[in-house]
């Protein structure tokens, strides 16, 4: 039997070019039951239908998505390339200029999940150029979509926590402000428990990094897996190559999911019936094309019903740095588990006898998972009461309604300013809200008045009327610009606490309404006056000018047009007017210190946090190993297939084709095994029956 030595296995989905035209959907069918807690979601599909190759029931994505909120379409070609993919034969794309357009989801917050978002193009616009845009997961940019031809077919897939009862799928345009498309959308709760924290993915995710699926490999397997043999719909992609032997089970393992399972999700358990093993050594190498932060998890399952406790012992190897014996026959029906944290730009797997204990049989391997770590925390998002608030302006006024999602993550609606938009380590408030000229109607939503940390609110040029809603509840107010409105007769200010105008930190814009009385109750209030711009109103027109020369002063700056200085009569509270400037101007530039300080604090902190986590070790390990870390190119990637040439072809399925490559690695930093070796014991993840 060959050894496997110096033979790597490279991989790319390459799509291939598809043209013919087929439609395919199977609507109105909704029978088997989807695991508690998922949503498959047939991206521009009109009704649910069950996919009678996977089983899996797919739902249209209305309900998840605003209805002014992108445009349906069939593509021509999915059914023939991809014929175990029903979902991809429908997309919704956004051709409005919105900067995103937002699915949402019910969820239990902080309990991980997975999001996967599957982009087929399929030329659905005739256009000669491909698209480019953004996935987005609650508020964080996760992936940048980048199609190549007409054929491609991309899917994300984002292990995370979300924070709030709500999770949003974003799309989003970006530089080349091409149209963004979705053709589904599979959301699972993972099966990692809370309790699971000696993995240090769900350590991560708890702590607010996410992972992105790279890839999922089934040494030995035949055709892709995914639902429903994988309950999560994973894409499980076969391996295998020439100088190794295919090892199946004779008696099927069944299923993993059951008792006694900790710490990790076994793959299922069709996926753990098949291994790869050899007489020699055998090595994996796993290019990555840049070096940010990579986790592997690998299963060994001893598959051989001849196989005796230690008949089957083998080193195991990840880029030279550690050797770990694995008993894997010692328990039959188990799964062995190792999970491995790379800060380079590869895995370099190593599976070799002792040569001196020489047990019969040689290595196996039947498993693989590949993630990339988020290279951040997922943004914090907008804070709760805000997010609230702005679901409550929208549902006051429709044409607003359109814009989902968070309201300042990543992008903020282009109607608000947002507090700490870059900041991690606390959630972000809005700080203004410009609406003006945007044709609102009728009263002044509630909700306003509910944005507590606001200081600008511009409304002007509307067809705004009614009520004000209370906003003295609202301390950091400065402007509310009520301007061109249609707010007539008396000015009613009923629902306002009188105390807030003894505060003149607040300036009410009402120029050109159509206000001609003030209630009793504010007659004689002068701070309200100087407050209160009315001029072009009715009101104007009609004032009784005061005896009192302070009130008739009072009077005249209520009816200016706009809060120019007017020369004043020696008034008291001109100067108190200055002064309170000053202590204003002395608040901002303190706030900004503060703001500052905050950042400057919270990237120490976010820093520390990293450093409590992985970065010391990973420091220690690239100062044990004195190397650095090195670029993988895509182009050593194509020279190593021989540009993807059919010969090193080893698989194809509803993804796309796998290829093998030879690649020659440099040695390179890693770290895997070490620190969190007494977190991740490995063996006994699994009981197989
Ligand atoms: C699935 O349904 C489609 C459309 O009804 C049909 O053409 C196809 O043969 C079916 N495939 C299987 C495997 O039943
Ligand atoms: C997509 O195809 C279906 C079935 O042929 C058709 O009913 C529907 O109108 C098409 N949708 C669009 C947006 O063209
Ligand atoms: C996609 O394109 C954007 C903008 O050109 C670029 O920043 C990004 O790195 C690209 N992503 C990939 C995966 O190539
Ligand atoms: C989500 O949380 C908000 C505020 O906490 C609450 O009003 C809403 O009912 C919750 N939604 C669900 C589906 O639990
Ligand atoms: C791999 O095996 C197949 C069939 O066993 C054979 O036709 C092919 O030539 C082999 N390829 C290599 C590179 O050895
Ligand atoms: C297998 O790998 C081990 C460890 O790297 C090495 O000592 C041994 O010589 C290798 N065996 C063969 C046959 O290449
Ligand atoms: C197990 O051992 C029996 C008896 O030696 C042999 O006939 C059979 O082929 C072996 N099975 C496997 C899978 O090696
Ligand atoms: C492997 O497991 C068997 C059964 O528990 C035991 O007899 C043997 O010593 C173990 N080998 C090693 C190297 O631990
Ligand atoms: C192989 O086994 C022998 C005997 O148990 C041991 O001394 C040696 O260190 C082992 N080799 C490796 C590479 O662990
Ligand atoms: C306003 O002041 C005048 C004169 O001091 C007084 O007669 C009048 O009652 C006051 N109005 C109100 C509503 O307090
Ligand atoms: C108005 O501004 C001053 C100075 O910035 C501040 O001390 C005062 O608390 C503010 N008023 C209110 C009601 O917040
Ligand atoms: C839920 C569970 O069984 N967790 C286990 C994970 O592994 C650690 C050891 O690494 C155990 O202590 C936990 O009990």
């Amino acid at each position: 039997m060959d050894k496997c030595t110096g033979v790597s296995v490279a991989w790319l989905l390459v799509a291939v070019l598809v043209g013919e035209i087929c439609i395919f959907s199977i609507p109105g069918l909704v029978s088997a039951e989807n695991p508690p807690g998922s949503f498959f979601v047939d991206c521009g599909s009109t009704a649910s239908y069950v996919d009678n190759i996977t089983g899996i029931t797919w739902m249209p994505d209305d309900q998840f998505i605003d209805r002014n909120s992108g445009v349906n379409a069939n593509v021509s070609s999915a059914s023939l390339y991809y014929p175990d993919s029903s979902e991809l034969a429908t997309l919704r794309y956004f051709p409005d200029s919105r900067a995103k357009n937002c699915y949402s989801f019910p969820v239990t917050p902080n309990t991980i999940y997975q999001i996967r978002g599957t982009f087929f193009y399929g030329l659905y616009d005739h256009r000669s150029t491909v698209p480019s845009f953004e996935m987005v997961v609650d508020g964080t940019i996760v992936a940048s979509i980048n199609f190549t031809s007409g054929a491609d077919l991309m899917a994300y897939q984002v292990s995370y926590a979300p924070q709030s009862n709500l999770t949003y799928l974003c799309l989003s345009r970006d530089l080349t402000n091409s149209v963004p498309f979705i053709s589904a959308i599979s959301l699972v709760l993972a099966s990692y428990q809370q309790s699971d924290l000696a993995n240090v993915m769900t350590v991560n995710i708890y702590e607010g990094f996410y992972y992105l699926t790279q890839f999922r490999w089934n040494f030995g397997g035949n055709g892709i897996i995914r639902y429903p043999d994988d309950p999560l719909d994973h894409y499980w992609f076969p391996i295998k190559w020439n100088s190794s032997f295919v090892q199946s089970t004779i008696q099927p393992v069944e299923t993993l999911t059951a008792k006694g399972l900790v710490n990790v999700t076994s793959p299922p358990s069709v996926v753990m019936n098949t291994a790869l093993t050899t007489d020699g050594n055998m090595t994996i190498d796993i290019p990555f094309t840049h070096s940010y932060g990579w986790y592997m998890l690998i299963f060994f399952a001893e598959l051989d019903p001849n196989a005796t406790a230690n008949s089957r012992e083998f080193y195991l190897e990840v880029t030279s740095a550690r050797e770990l014996l694995l008993n894997v026959s010692e328990s039959k029906g188990e799964v062995w588990a190792i999970d491995c944290f790379s800060l380079a730009n590869q895995f370099h797997i190593e599976l070799y006898k002792n040569q001196s204990i020489s047990t019969p049989l040689g290595p196996l391997v039947n498993a693989l998972e590949v993630f990339q770590v988020g290279q951040q925390h997922m943004a914090l998002l907008t804070n709760k009461q805000d997010t609230l608030a702005i679901e409550e302006i929208k549902s006051s006024y429709g044409n607003l309604g359109v814009w989902t999602g968070d309201p300042c993550f990543p992008y903020p609606h282009p109607w608000l300013t947002c507090s700490n938009i870059s900041v991690l380590g606390g959630s972000s408030s809005i700080t203004a809200v410009n609406l003006s000229g945007s044709s609102l109607t009728g009263p002044i939503s509630s909700g306003f008045a509910k944005l507590t940390s606001i200081i600008s609110l511009a409304l002007d040029n509307n067809e705004l009327n009614g009520l004000l809603p209370d906003f003295s509840k609202l301390p950091n107010l400065v402007t509310l610009n009520l301007d061109h409105n249609n707010f007539s007769g008396t000015l009613n200010l009923s629902l306002w606490d009188p105390q807030y105008f003894v505060h003149e930190n607040l300036t009410i814009f009402m120029v050109n309404n159509d206000i001609n009385d003030l209630e009793p109750s504010w007659e004689n209030n002068t701070l309200f006056y100087s407050s209160l711009l009315l001029g072009g109103n009715p009101i104007c027109n009609k004032h009784e000018i005061s005896s009192n020369p302070t009130i008739a002063y009072h009077q005249q700056l209520n009816c200016r047009y706009n809060n120019s200085v007017l020369p004043p009569p020696g008034s008291v509270i001109i100067v108190q007017r200055k002064k309170t400037k000053l202590i204003w101007i002395l608040s901002t530039t303190l706030t900004i210190i503060f703001i500052f300080g905050g950042i400057i604090c919270a990237v120490i902190l976010q820093k520390y946090r990293m450093n409590a986590l992985v970065l010391h070790e990973i420091q220690q390990e690239f100062a044990k190993q004195q190397v650095q870390p090195t670029l993988y190119s895509y182009n050593v990637l194509r020279v190593a297939t021989k540009d993807f040439h059919i010969d090193n072809k080893l698989g194809q399925g509803g993804f796309g084709i796998v290829y093998q490559g030879v690649v020659y690695m440099v040695h390179n930093a890693f770290l895997c095994m070490n620190s969190w070796r007494t977190r991740i014991l490995p063996k006994l993840y699994g009981v197989m029956n």
